[in-house]
């Protein structure tokens, strides 16, 4: 399976220049060979259409870049200038090389690491690195994800209250950008970005106490835009056990919520750029599991009897998620991933930037499908399918149409 990597923006700027060059050569043409009147007019054209094309550019950026604004200036918290159109667009076009393209950009759901059986706390060390690839979003999409360990959500990292945590973030040579990671496990600055902000071919350290146990999502926070960092895939989460652990299940899953900003229309193929005003806008072309389409599909299984648990986050950057799994019923919520437990949910709200735990038991085999009930965004890839195996339990759910094809049937 090949990635399409098809850069169509480069298309989109050869386009705009042809237009210029058309609306240029235009005015020349008529200017030597038409009267004065002609003249004036097609000025007047090529002068609104200039301007058409600046309106329809302004505040818009494009691929890769973090700055937002072309023609206003940022109201965050860290200061930075507008910039030329399509400048962005052709420094991520004339560095394309660099990117690794990646097969798998979607964190398998199922790589959850084992629960944490000690009475005592430990130095955990974590390495991480900041890599911007090139990745599928859908068939026949591609985009430039920055990520952590090359996949989105970045691994799932478990520590115990009380441990003493040391982050080592390195950030890839290839990198155009300075990224970080703030934890919201962290006590401290920036959740940690405040140290951590490595620019490309350097790696940074930092070591903190996990003083309360829940579970957490850690992201980029890098200036010139956390968003931006956030909605091209920098984020996962971070579980920090209590003393006395969770409670024992069958099956452990990580799931994290995400939202991607792309140029043009939801499944347009070939390399996709990034969109900021989309962004600003709060307007994701893709709302996603575990960094792509279809992502948790076919890697998450279980089995009738199973007890499941999902460590379920929502990096944002804009949408709240209604998280909720068509046919359970959570028979626990860790509310916001804290200590409260909440029994017998339908749907559990996940801010942005937020985390929660759901369990429950499984009782009839079939298909399950995860998704942010705003369901519209379905349609813009926020669903996910738990396939549970095992024995029909008929007391339980009983379709008529079953019963009639048994009935028939030799058995
Ligand atoms: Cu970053």
């Amino acid at each position: 399976m090949g990635l399409n990597t098809f850069p169509y923006e480069l298309l989109r700027i050869l386009a705009t220049l042809f237009f210029l060059v058309i609306v240029v050569y235009g005015y020349f043409y008529v200017k030597h060979h038409k009267k004065e009147r002609t003249r004036i007019i097609v000025t007047e054209v090529a002068i609104l259409v200039v301007l058409l094309w600046i309106a329809f550019f302004a505040g818009k950026v494009t691929t890769g870049h973090p700055s937002l604004f072309y023609f206003g200036h940022t109201q965050g918290p860290f200061e930075y200038g507008p910039e030329l159109p399509l400048l962005s667009s052709i420094d991520f076009l004339k560095n394309m090389g660099r990117f690794e393209k990646v097969e798998e950009i979607g964190y398998d759901p199922s790589l959850v690491p084992a629960p944490i059986d000690r009475d005592h706390s430990e130095h955990i060390s974590i390495d991480l690195e900041a890599v911007e690839v090139i990745g599928e979003v859908t068939d026949g999409t591609t985009f430039n994800y920055w990520t952590f360990n090359k996949q989105v959500p970045g691994p799932l990292i478990r520590v115990r209250v009380g441990d003493t945590v040391t982050v080592n973030l390195k950030n890839a040579m290839s990198s155009l950008h300075t990224h970080s990671v703030d934890f919201h496990a962290t006590t401290g600055p920036g959740g940690g970005a405040k140290v951590l902000q490595v620019p490309p071919g350097e790696t940074k350290s930092l070591t903190w106490k996990a003083l309360a146990p829940g579970v957490y999502i850690y992201h980029c926070a890098s200036k010139h835009s956390v968003g931006a960092h956030n909605a091209h895939g920098q984020y996962g989460l971070i579980v920090v056990e209590p003393e006395e652990g969770y409670s024992k299940v069958d099956k452990e899953f990580y799931v994290v919520q995400g939202e991607l900003y792309t140029r043009g229309n939801t499944g347009d193929r070939g390399l996709v750029a990034f969109d900021s005003q989309a962004m600003l806008d709060e307007r994701p072309n893709y709302v996603i599991f575990n960094g792509r389409v279809k992502s948790l599909n076919g890697r998450m299984k279980a089995s009738v009897g199973d007890t499941v648990r999902i460590f379920v986050g929502n990096a944002g950057v804009a949408k709240i998620s209604s998280f909720h799994v068509i046919g359970e019923i959570f028979d626990n919520v860790h509310h916001e991933g804290g200590t409260l437990i909440n029994h017998n949910v339908q749907s559990t709200v996940v801010p942005a930037g937020g985390a929660t735990i759901v369990e429950f038991d499984l009782e009839v085999p079939g298909d399950y499908i995860l998704v942010d009930h705003s369901l519209a965004r379905m349609d813009k890839g926020a669903w996910g399918v738990l396939s549970v195996d095992g024995e029909e339990n008929h007391e339980i759910f009983k379709s008529h149409e079953a019963e009639s094809s048994e009935t028939d049937s030799p058995h």
